[in-house]
């Protein structure tokens, strides 16, 4: 109903009498009031004035699940959200809700997280109203080698967003890194629950800076805001990326891992750079020649022999 509500008071813009929303939306005026307090007391100012009636003033900079599902216009994707204030890290909840039984396409969202993570134990910054943190579970019909394109298909659905909500030009640093002129602005971290031949559940994870300041970043971090120069709707931003998100997974499904490989080499930094990458705990130098099917990075080393890195931390050569 508070959707209902906002979506009314939104269209009109103007000051509506308590009896014309009560009836348009078929609840009392006792009802009404009720839901107009919960919204305030959530942070939307809205005025009362009377014999005018109701009037929207301003929203709060929050990432509600009805302000996300209005007007998201996804078949299932971030269809149900499960928003926090705070969490621990919402991969935590993610996976504990993918357990469960949770269905494909729910997301996991918080304000902010007291201990998101990255991959290898790294941690993620995630201060409160900044960012945009989700955790995204996933059911796919694949096997478990082939999750790793399900990072590559979430780092080009973040670039192609960032593209079409903000103008801006993000690449890709192999495997899961989202870079705005060499800076990291997004990272995405893929975790599954499989057996050895099928995949239960797959989340994946995506912390993007959007309103940071200099202050909630690290020197080697940027955020939409500092690219921009101009707070962006985190709302807005949110749901392009899961509508990108939502057209890349059904060309997954229908073509396969190609067309999104294709995709991400638009994107890449990576590719033809010369490159070390830690993996397994050595180090690995080459020409980063291309990735394969399944999102794994081939590596052309200095004696001719191409070596293929499922995963790894890659630095670019000067
Ligand atoms: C990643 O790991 O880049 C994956 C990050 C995934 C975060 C999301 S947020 C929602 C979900 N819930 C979680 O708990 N996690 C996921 P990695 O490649 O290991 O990079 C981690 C490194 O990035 C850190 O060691 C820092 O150097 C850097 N870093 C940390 N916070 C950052 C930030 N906010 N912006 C840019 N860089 C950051």
């Amino acid at each position: 109903m508070k959707e209902k509500i906002l979506e009314y008071l939104n269209k009109k813009h103007d000051y509506l009498s308590g009896d014309q929303i009560s009836k348009h939306l078929g609840i009392s005026r006792q009802g009404l009031w009720k839901h107009i307090q919960e919204l305030k007391d959530l942070g939307y100012e809205i005025v009362a004035v009377p014999h005018l009636g109701y009037r929207l003033e301003s929203c709060p900079d929050r990432l509600f699940d009805f302000e996300v599902t209005r007007s998201l216009r996804t078949k299932f994707i971030g269809r149900k959200i499960h928003y926090f204030d705070y969490l621990t890290s919402t991969m935590d909840t993610a996976m504990r809700l993918g357990m469960e039984g949770e269905p494909g396409g729910s997301i996991v969202l918080a304000e902010s997280q007291v201990k998101g993570r990255g991959r290898l134990g790294r941690s993620w910054l995630s201060p409160k109203h900044k960012g945009i943190y989700l955790s995204l579970i996933l059911r796919p019909k694949i096997l478990p080698a082939a999750c790793p394109v399900l990072t590559l298909m979430s780092a080009v659905s973040i670039c192609e967003a960032l593209k079409d909500v903000a103008g801006l030009e993000a690449q890709i640093k192999w495997p899961n890194d989202v870079l705005i002129h060499n800076k990291k602005a997004a990272g995405i971290l893929t975790e599954m629950n499989a057996e050895v031949d099928k995949v239960n559940f797959v989340v994946i994870g995506i912390g993007l800076n959007v309103n940071n300041d200099k202050k909630s970043l690290i020197p080697q971090a940027t955020s939409l805001r500092e690219q921009l120069g101009a707070e962006v709707s985190r709302v807005l931003v949110l749901q392009e990326l899961l509508r990108r998100i939502e057209l890349n997974y059904f060309i997954l499904e229908d073509k396969g891992s190609r067309e999104i490989i294709d995709k991400w080499r638009n994107f890449t930094l990576t590719l033809g750079a010369r490159v070390k990458v830690d993996y397994q705990h050595k180090q690995i130098e080459g020409q980063a020649m291309d990735i394969d099917q399944d999102g794994s990075l081939l590596i052309r080393k200095d004696s001719g022999l191409i070596q293929k890195i499922s995963s790894g931390d890659v630095t670019a050569c000067r």
